[in-house]
């Protein structure tokens, strides 16, 4: 049975495979989940998609989708029972793009600081708090309730594993930032079963060790 369903290879604390699962468990699309090792992955995922990274679909057509946000645009055109893709597209679009381009760099280097002493890690808190700050007047647009309209649509599962990540760095000076509507945006995602249900601790997949669990 689990043959025929489509493969996602994925990584449990990787964002961009959290919305990707997020948003695969929305939609009610059943897949066989591999939990990968970054240090050791896979040869049937580098065959696959040789640049490597997790979140990859192989659907049972054979067809692979190798990037997270693809792989979120194909399940919601499965099934959108919340209407996350109604909206605004070209705005939409050009903040998840900031997220996962300059906001993402500047998130590294402040959780990664160690690797870049160049700088303190408050100058690279810095970089990624323009966006951060960015988000909280988004937020204060739609009554705290969505990044691009009161509710949650697309933008916000895409983005909200990185303000996550952000956030984690150091959760005491993120709940004193004057972010108040960001603050409880993420404590409300991070208590949401759509987010929690997909958290659970998945055993590494091995080539070698059955197709792979059911997921969700
Ligand atoms: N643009 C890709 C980025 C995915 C990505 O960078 N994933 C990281 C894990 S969070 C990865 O697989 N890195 C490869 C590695 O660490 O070897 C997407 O949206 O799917």
């Amino acid at each position: 049975v689990t043959a025929e369903l489509p493969v996602l290879y994925s990584f449990r604390r990787c964002p961009y495979a959290i919305r990707a699962r997020i948003t695969l468990a929305h939609s009610a699309v059943r897949c066989t989940l591999r939990e990968v090792v970054l240090r050791e992955k896979p040869d049937d995922l580098l065959s696959l998609s040789p640049k490597g990274t997790v979140p990859v679909l192989l659907l049972r057509d054979g067809r692979i989708i190798e990037e997270s946000l693809d792989i979120m645009l194909w399940a919601l055109s499965q099934f959108d029972p919340d209407g996350w893709l109604e909206g605004e597209a070209t705005m939409t679009h050009a903040l998840i793009e900031e997220n996962d381009t300059s906001f993402k760099q500047a998130l590294d280097r402040y959780k990664y600081h160690v690797r870049y002493p160049e700088n303190v890690p408050s100058v690279y808190r810095d970089q990624a708090a323009s966006f951060i700050a960015r988000l909280e007047s988004l937020l204060s647009g739609n009554r705290g309730q969505g990044l691009m309209a009161s509710r949650v649509t697309l933008a916000d599962i895409e983005i909200f594993p990185f303000v996550r990540q952000f956030a984690g760095v150091d959760r005491v000076w993120f709940d004193a930032a004057p972010y108040p509507l960001l603050q409880q945006w993420l404590r409300r995602f991070e208590s949401w079963s759509g987010f929690t249900r997909v958290m659970t601790k998945y055993t590494p997949w091995l080539s070698d060790e059955g197709p792979g669990v059911p997921f969700p």
